[in-house]
């Protein structure tokens, strides 16, 4: 399965400033978006079924990956490529057994024993979750900031995507410090231009990857 994090979309109905979640999805697609996750925290069941339902079908057309935020029951009925689980949702140990092999589970890490815990588990991806304070999600722990990612990168065995509050002007910074992709919902859902964004967004993240330091300096 493809599971290239280096530009991660979470998406938020209300980031999208009233325009058609689906074309602010697509766009986003178009621009260079490899993994999308589906956040609802208001739907019910049957809504978010039917949501997840429509994203998969456009998503499969692109080869990205739809991963379903909490919900482990919406992403088995919808057959999705994964889920994102945080602290207080089910278990890793029951949503990997649940799933079955070849689903990916990404999880947040919001303390430093949520990182140490992780590392016993066949993670996907963890979740360096706030990076910086951000207003799309406010009941947040404290955030990570350069530092705290740093100390992540260096105690865990698992790619690291970095969420909250990152924006063009800082990605270069948290790929640098450990960030295996970036996990945005502003920067890109309410950007003008959501293919652009995700263009400039992805350009920076592979570039930071594929320049060590030296040669920026
Ligand atoms: N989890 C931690 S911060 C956050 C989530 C869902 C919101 C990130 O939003 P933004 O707009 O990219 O800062
Ligand atoms: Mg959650």
């Amino acid at each position: 399965m493809n599971t290239n994090l280096e530009l991660y979309l979470v998406t938020d109905e209300a980031a999208c400033l009233g325009r058609d979640f689906y074309w602010v999805v697509e766009e986003a697609v178009k621009g260079g978006v490899t993994m999308v996750q589906l956040r609802e925290k208001s739907l019910s069941t049957r809504a978010f079924i039917e949501r997840a339902k429509r994203l998969k079908d456009l998503l499969e057309t692109y080869n990205v990956p739809l991963i379903i935020n909490d919900r482990v029951d919406v992403a088995l009925a919808v057959d999705a490529d994964g889920v994102h689980i945080g602290q207080s949702d089910m278990p890793f140990q029951t949503a990997h057994r649940l799933l079955g092999e070849g689903k990916i589970i990404g999880l947040s890490a919001e303390k430093q024993p949520d990182v140490l815990e992780a590392e016993s588990w066949n993670l996907s991806y963890l979740a360096v979750s706030p990076l910086f304070a951000t207003p799309t999600k406010t009941d947040t722990e404290k955030p990570w900031d350069i530092q705290g990612l740093q100390w992540a990168r260096q105690e865990s065995r698992h790619p690291l995507v970095v969420i909250g509050g990152v924006h063009t002007g800082n990605v270069r910074e948290a790929v640098r410090n450990g960030a295996n992709g970036i996990a945005v919902v502003s920067a890109i859902c309410s950007a003008p231009s959501p293919r652009e964004a995700a263009r400039e967004l992805r350009a920076i993240v592979q570039d930071s990857i594929c320049w060590p330091e030296t040669r920026h300096s």
